[in-house]
């Protein structure tokens, strides 16, 4: 196999691979521009696929109009609560044109977390119990995503290197080889790029009620990335919105957080009050914490496209021992040792031990009746050991 070929990094059968050699064998310039455009589009969809990530789907990089007049709006009526980062230059974060000149294309990525364990509802939380969200169970989805998105962006350079000129990038962009930062941006949570809003202009779901993505047949358990190129690819259609009258995220959100179809207000969100405060969680957040202790998977739990979740089957999802509806007095112990190690690479270690500490200790604020836990207690509640695996979650 020629030492540039781009099929080597995929994984094919016998007669597709024969299939491409003969194709292979015309010229070039017997290819139409937009089977060209095709036949990249496949290309970098095979190897997304192939780099772990569950499903994939392109838009045409183009400012999000209306979803920055929602931005700016929901910035400016404060929102974001503490998270002042978010007001930073919205308007680069609906037009990924100002993030990598020349951009063509965004593709957008999902990676499933869904595990076969309960719902926060279906367990009858024991004293000194409180619980953590499924996504924050297993290692890091930010260093496990990045280390995918690296592998993805190498195999589609080297695989698109050999066929891209100098001239690919277009007019009133730098000219040069395609290259992975400048052609090929790739970001999960942290950069400006509204990924749930590429999602599903890339076809992927759409924004539930509960502004998350929601896929029609996988459900909304799954996380988000996106990557920005100047790759002219062919784009898919936008889903379109399954809610119908359904408002179930609504009305079981604890703390009325949802306050309209697809706005949060992170004021009141769980989520934020458990996760995204720097120190000690202010005296107007702590009482919103009730029986979570980092995240809140509510409104995601009630939604009735979560019956069609499957189970990842990604071992570095699984939840680390003790985790689900974990035990406060442990997690005290364990936050209280110097220097834990309790945390690495875990998502909770975003909160460290001691705003994990004081997580525990708002969370207790909440339950006066519970003072003191009975010493020893097993690691996993007895009715999470019984829970029978839930319906419509088996591979
Ligand atoms: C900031 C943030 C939060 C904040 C704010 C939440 C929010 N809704 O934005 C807080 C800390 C509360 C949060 C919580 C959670 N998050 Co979060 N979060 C983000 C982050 C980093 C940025 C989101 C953002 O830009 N928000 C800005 C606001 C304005 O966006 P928005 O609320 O969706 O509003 C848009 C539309 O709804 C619309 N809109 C707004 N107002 C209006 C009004 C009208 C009338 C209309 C029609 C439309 C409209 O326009 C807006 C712009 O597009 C993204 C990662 C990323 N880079 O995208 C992850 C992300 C959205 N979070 C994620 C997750 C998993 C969660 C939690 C489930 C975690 C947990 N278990 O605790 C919860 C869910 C809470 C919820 N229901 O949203 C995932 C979602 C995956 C998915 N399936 O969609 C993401 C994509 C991270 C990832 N890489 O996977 N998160
Ligand atoms: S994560 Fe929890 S608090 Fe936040 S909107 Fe959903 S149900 Fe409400
Ligand atoms: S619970 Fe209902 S309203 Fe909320 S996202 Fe799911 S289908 Fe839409």
């Amino acid at each position: 196999m020629a030492q540039d070929d781009p099929d080597q990094y995929l994984v094919l059968t016998k007669s597709e691979r024969r299939r491409r050699e003969r194709l292979k064998a015309l010229p070039t310039w017997g290819e139409t521009p937009e089977q060209t455009r095709a036949r990249r589009t496949r290309l970098v969809k095979e190897l997304a696929l192939q780099a772990g990530f569950s499903a994939v789907g392109i838009a045409r990089a183009e400012l999000l109009t209306s979803d920055l007049e929602h931005l700016q709006t929901w910035l400016a009526t404060g929102k974001h609560a503490t998270m002042a980062w978010l007001a930073e230059d919205p308007a680069r974060r609906c037009d990924p044109g100002l993030v990598v000149p020349g951009a063509r294309a965004v593709i957008a990525l999902t990676l499933n977390y869904q595990t076969n364990h309960p719902y926060s509802h279906e367990v009858a939380l024991q004293p000194d119990r409180a619980w953590v969200s499924r996504y924050a169970w297993g290692d890091d989805y930010h260093d496990l995503i990045e280390k995918r998105l690296k592998i993805y962006e190498d195999s589609v350079v080297q695989a698109l290197l050999p066929e891209l000129d100098e001239g690919f990038r277009g007019p009133g962009t730098e000219p040069g080889h395609f290259k992975g930062f400048r052609d090929f941006r790739r970001y999960v949570d942290h950069g400006p790029l509204l990924e749930r809003a590429w999602a599903e202009r890339a076809g992927l779901g759409w924004r539930g009620k509960h502004s998350l993505l929601v896929q029609p047949r996988g459900g909304s358990f799954v996380f988000l990335a996106g990557v920005i190129t100047t790759l002219d690819l062919d784009c898919d259609v936008a889903e379109v919105d399954h809610c119908g009258n359904c408002t179930a995220c609504i009305d079981a959100c604890p703390t009325a957080a949802i306050v309209a179809p697809r706005v949060v207000d992170a004021r009141r969100c769980i989520s934020h009050a458990s996760i995204e405060i720097d120190g000690q969680i202010p005296s107007e957040y702590r009482s919103l914490l009730g029986d979570h202790l980092f995240g809140c998977d509510r409104c995601q739990e009630v939604c009735p496209f979560n019956r069609f979740s499957t189970p990842c089957g990604e071992p570095a999802f699984e939840p680390r021992p003790g985790l689900v509806a974990p035990l406060l007095s442990q997690i005290e112990t364990v936050c209280a040792e110097p220097e834990t190690a309790a945390l690495a690479g875990s998502s909770l270690r975003r909160r460290g031990a001691a705003g994990l500490l004081d997580n525990v200790a708002a969370v207790r604020e909440g339950r006066p009746a519970i003072l003191h836990p009975a010493p020893n207690q097993p690691t996993l509640a007895p009715t999470l050991q019984a829970s029978p695996a839930l319906p419509n979650r088996e591979p």
